[in-house]
């Protein structure tokens, strides 16, 4: 069965002449930005993707239609602050499209979407993990487990350090999922330029990054993670990221926060709590990422 999607007529007409195209999500403009910022970055976004030589497409269910290249207007309404959005994963596509619903997709969804579409490169901001404590409480992003299956190259800055980071790469590696480090060697962390953990591999590229996706699309299904660490010169300083990440976990354990509202109120706290120190920082990678994708993409055709 095909699954219904609705590609802009702009990202139907470049899939069909083969011309470069970038997936970008939408639950970090939704719930990972405050309304007022989150639509210029969205803008910026695509503006950052255009001037590389790639069409870009933002993704969210609107209304149960998977939209694949959101308007202006449609970028809009998921970027207001009474938008009411859902936080949509690839499990939640299907009650979606089936109820009539609207929401932003997770990196598990716009993978799913993309690559559904024909979209073979997607750029965010953090990929979600393994979360600290998953031996008891079992919480691991879907965003693996469709990796797993999807072959996307995801662009991202790393996982927060609010996650269990050795874990998510083991699990990475028992999904044939391959990580890359974009002029590093190291696993970044997010705000942070390294997590401490080694990467498998290395490019110093985007013509060696477009060569083993290419590559690997012959050897495996699953997608490949290309590990963007933050521009050195909006990372966060250290100790302010440590008493943040501290105090956040502090405030999910005391308001016994689970499930899907831990990123966004983890978030919401390194927004409030660094007086926008964290949101600079997270508006910088992410349009890192965009470029970095953009270039990728632009190989890969
Ligand atoms: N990490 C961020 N910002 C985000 C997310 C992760 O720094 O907005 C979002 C992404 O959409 C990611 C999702 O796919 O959170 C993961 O959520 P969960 O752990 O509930 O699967
Ligand atoms: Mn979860």
């Amino acid at each position: 069965m095909t699954p219904r999607l609705f590609p802009s007529d702009e990202v139907s007409t470049a899939l069909r002449e083969g011309r470069p195209v970038v997936a970008l999500e939408s639950t970090l403009l939704s719930h990972g930005l405050p309304p007022g910022r989150n639509l210029d970055l969205a803008r910026r976004l695509e503006r950052t993707v255009r001037d590389g030589g790639a069409v870009p497409a933002t993704i969210a269910v609107l209304d149960g239609r998977p939209v694949i290249g959101l308007s202006g207007a449609e970028l809009e309404r998921v970027c207001a602050a009474d938008s009411g959005l859902d936080k949509l994963s690839l499990r939640d596509l299907g009650p979606a499209a089936g109820l009539g619903r609207s929401g932003a997709t997770t990196v598990a969804s716009t993978s799913a979407l993309a690559a559904a579409a024909g979209i073979g490169v997607f750029a965010t901001g953090g990929l979600g993990g393994v979360h600290l404590g998953a031996s008891d409480s079992w919480d691991v992003s879907a965003d693996l487990g469709v990796l797993a299956r999807v072959p996307t190259l995801v662009v991202c800055s790393g996982v927060k350090s609010v996650l269990d980071i050795a874990a998510t790469l083991e699990v990475l590696e028992t999904n044939s999922v391959p990580v890359l480090g974009y002029r590093t060697g190291e696993f970044p962390a997010f705000y942070l330029r390294s997590s401490g953990h080694p990467v498998a591999h290395r490019v110093d590229d985007a013509k060696q990054a477009a060569a083993v996706v290419a590559a690997h699309r012959a050897y495996a299904d699953s997608g490949v993670l290309l590990a963007n660490p933050i521009p050195e010169e909006s990372e966060m300083d250290k100790g302010l990221h440590d008493r943040l990440l501290a105090e956040g976990l502090e405030l999910l354990r005391d308001n016994d926060v689970h499930g899907a509202d831990v990123t966004p109120v983890l978030l919401e706290h390194f927004h409030t709590a660094s007086g926008g120190v964290s949101l600079d920082a997270n508006e910088a990678l992410v349009l890192s990422n965009a470029r970095l994708a953009t270039e990728v993409a632009v190989e890969l055709s």
